[in-house]
């Protein structure tokens, strides 16, 4: 039984990013109490990106926001529900997180799993950047029947963990492995192949070839689904409405990049440039994403073009 702390000691992680990861961790219980004990209603406002808020994005959002401060830790922080990044004023630390309190929040009404999403940045500086410059690790968690915590740290593989009755996060399976050809399909925004026949020609192909769909409508479990497998592919296509698709670089892509590539799998735009390759414009900046087993996301994106 290794904690996840004691796990990362031991792989030459630092004390800061651990300690900095340890206060992610202390927030993600937080928010694991509140989904089971808290109120699921709307909150009558909007984020950023002019979507309706619940009260558990707004609590998901305060709890990391109050943990990351209190880490001394992070010198900025962005959130999917807020419109500007913060700066912490000193004693404060070297790192940036970038993060989506509660990835899948539509998802809540029904039950099904959801997720938080965490991008560890060095530096105080995410625009101009891209995540293979300045990503040094990204962390989720799966808020299901259980509560599942995976880190990736650049160059130190992907790791997961479970959370214990005694409220401990435990090392279950280390080195997680993408494999490069998959038999699971998960295919977001189907809603794109009424206006792209070549998205129709690719997921009739997945059709054709027998696969095994694996679809939850949530992009953490969606994607954690890959990574416990060891093989998959998700997607998320621009349409004719989106143009960038829907999924944010920040909050959600650019964190799975990196779990993807640590991974041994990939992670590409619609055009096939890798997502840790992208440079950061705006925080809140979408693109679309092909992420899971590299044979697969490399095949997807030729169709496409
Ligand atoms: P959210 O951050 O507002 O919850 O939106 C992100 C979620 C992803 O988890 C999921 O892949 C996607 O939205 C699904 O959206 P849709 O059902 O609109 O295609
Ligand atoms: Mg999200």
């Amino acid at each position: 039984m290794q904690s996840f702390n004691h796990f990362l000691r031991e792989k030459g992680v630092s004390g800061e990013l651990r300690s900095l990861l340890y206060h992610i961790a202390r927030s993600v219980k937080y928010i694991n109490f509140s989904l089971r004990a808290g109120n699921t209603g709307k909150n009558q406002s909007q984020n950023a990106s002019g979507e309706d808020q619940l009260k558990l994005d707004v609590m998901a959002d305060h709890i990391i926001m109050d943990e990351l401060e209190k880490s001394e830790l992070a010198a900025l922080i962005i959130s999917e529900e807020q419109d500007q990044v913060i700066k912490f004023p000193a004693p404060r630390g070297t790192f940036s997180v970038s993060y989506d309190p509660l990835d899948g929040s539509s998802l809540v009404d029904a039950n099904l799993a959801i997720g938080s999403i965490f991008g560890i940045w060095e530096g105080d500086q995410l625009i101009g950047t891209t995540g293979r410059k300045s990503m040094i690790a990204s962390c989720y968690a799966v808020y299901g029947p259980r509560v599942i915590f995976v880190i990736a740290v650049k160059d130190k593989g992907v790791h997961q963990f479970e959370l214990n009755d005694v409220g401990e996060f435990i090392l279950v399976e280390e080195a997680l492995h993408i494999k490069p050809d998959s038999k699971y399909f998960s295919p977001g925004n189907l809603r794109a192949t009424a206006g792209n026949e070549k998205y129709l020609t690719l997921v009739q192909s997945w059709i054709a070839e027998a696969r095994t769909l694996r679809y939850s409508g949530g992009m953490v479990p969606d994607i954690h689904h890959i990574l416990c497998k060891s093989e998959g592919i998700f997607s998320y296509p621009r349409d004719q409405k989106h143009e960038h698709g829907k999924l944010r670089l920040l909050f959600e892509c650019a964190p799975f990049s990196l779990v993807a590539e640590e991974a041994g799998g990939t992670s590409l735009d619609q055009e096939g440039m890798p997502i840790l390759d992208l440079e950061i414009s705006d925080p809140h900046e979408r693109t679309p994403i092909f992420i899971g087993s590299k044979n697969d996301v490399e095949k997807s994106i030729a169709v496409l073009q």
